[in-house]
């Protein structure tokens, strides 16, 4: 059976086992407290690796105009995705009522957002990356990121552009060795699910049921707001003038395979059938926007990540700062950008975010039943945002229509 059935089974029968049982299952909390250790275990190497080889695509001769339209719309509506998460997150207020007892939160003093700010750049990125200083770590990985690819095409000696090249090829083994890793956390998680699952139910009661309505119900309604307003209304119908019905129906099989695997880096190949048969798109830009957008734009991640943090605050009896929020914002969009699109990826960034605002990160473990079914809603939104970003760059270099199919464009970056 595949492992998100069995996760599914695993949530719902220590969901049960907490009920029916009580008390004795606590035994099984060190199981759910594993699950949650794994998970934050990967986190810092996963980011650095990634992200990695999302800015080996971002070599400057494909950067150019366009190059620089696509990072620039993506960085935006991230922003967006996560402030329409925190607005809705902080209007239907998940997660209160209910109180995770384990979780050890301490309210420490909420940091000003200069030092925020200036946080973003660590004084030794080493000592960063050992303390899970994740916005500081996602700094260094840019900058050296980038300065590798300017190296690379900047430089005539062979030895240093092969050296570069090994580096990103580390990185690539790297990301794919640590993904087989995250199955395998999952493959646990199973067991850890149930522990977890047993655990809150044993301590909270049936209203836990409730909870995971609230939290479903506001990434829904946050995410339906998000592709309404900003994908179909500005970009799609305002922007490029075209039908958001036509939009939706042009890419019915990247959102189904979506939905169904939980993976936008997986759903690239249905992604750019649909943006060259359905949207005709040019292929100097989907091929250049969708496997980026697939790694650094996950708008449903992002705006999820800032839901949960709600929820989180929510469960302690805490309530976050507009600093702490906004550090959120942050957090999201470049959490977001560092992680590729495969599943349980806002899982695994959960654990960053909510340590990075001191939260509980026992909160990860405890929502991690019902995350294969968010994960689909995140991962749909995650691709319909790569789609709109692709036909409005379209559109803005050299026009886009979806009915007549024919493209009037000239880009540079066809080879
Ligand atoms: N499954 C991720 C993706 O493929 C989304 C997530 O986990 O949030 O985009």
């Amino acid at each position: 059976m595949a492992i998100v059935y069995r996760i599914g089974a695993a949530f719902v029968l220590g969901s049960i086992a907490g009920l029916t049982i009580g008390e004795p299952v606590m035994v099984l909390e060190p199981l759910g407290d594993l699950f949650v250790r794994l998970l934050s275990m990967i986190v810092v190497p996963i980011i650095i690796f990634t992200l990695l080889m999302g800015i080996k695509e971002l070599s400057p001769t494909s950067l150019g105009k366009i190059g620089g339209q696509v990072v620039a719309i993506y960085a935006v509506s991230s922003m967006i995705a996560v402030t329409i998460g925190l607005a809705v997150a902080n209007l239907i207020e998940p997660g209160t009522g209910m109180t995770l007892t384990d979780a050890d939160f301490e309210a420490d003093e909420a940091p000003s957002f200069m030092d925020v700010f200036l946080g973003i750049v660590p004084e030794n990125p080493i000592e960063a990356m050992a303390t899970g200083d994740i916005l500081a770590t996602i700094f260094f990985v840019i900058v050296f990121g980038l300065a590798l690819v300017l190296l690379r095409e900047s430089t005539d000696d062979e030895s240093v552009r092969d050296g570069v090249e090994t580096v990103f090829n580390v990185a690539e083994a790297g990301s794919k060795a640590l993904f087989k890793v995250v199955w395998g956390i999952m493959e646990y998680g199973v067991i850890g699910i149930f522990a977890l699952m047993a655990v809150a139910f044993a301590e909270a009661g049936i209203e836990v049921f409730s909870t995971f309505a609230m939290l479903a119900l506001t990434l829904i309604l946050a995410v339906t707001i998000h592709i309404a307003v900003v994908y179909l209304g500005v970009m799609i119908l305002l922007l490029t003038q075209q039908s958001p019905i036509a939009f939706l129906a042009g890419i019915k099989d990247a959102l189904l395979t979506a939905v169904s695997i939980s993976s936008s880096s997986a759903t690239l190949p249905v992604s750019m059938s649909n943006a060259d048969d359905n949207l005709h798109l040019n292929e100097g830009i989907y091929s250049f926007s969708l496997p980026l957008g697939a790694t650094i734009n996950m708008d449903g991640t992002g705006m999820y990540l800032g839901i949960v943090a709600i929820f989180a605050a929510n469960i302690v009896g805490a309530s976050l700062t507009l600093v702490e929020q906004v550090t959120v914002v942050a957090i999201a969009v470049l959490a977001g950008i560092g992680t590729a699109g495969v599943p349980s990826a806002g899982l695994i960034l959960m654990t960053l975010v909510l340590t990075q605002v001191g939260l509980p990160v026992a909160v990860v473990g405890f929502i991690a039943g019902i995350d294969p079914l968010l994960d689909r809603i995140r991962t749909m939104t995650n691709v319909t945002g790569d789609l709109a970003v692709a036909t409005l760059v379209g559109y803005w270099n050299g026009g886009v229509d979806f009915t007549s199919g024919s493209w009037s464009g000239e880009t540079d970056l066809l080879p």
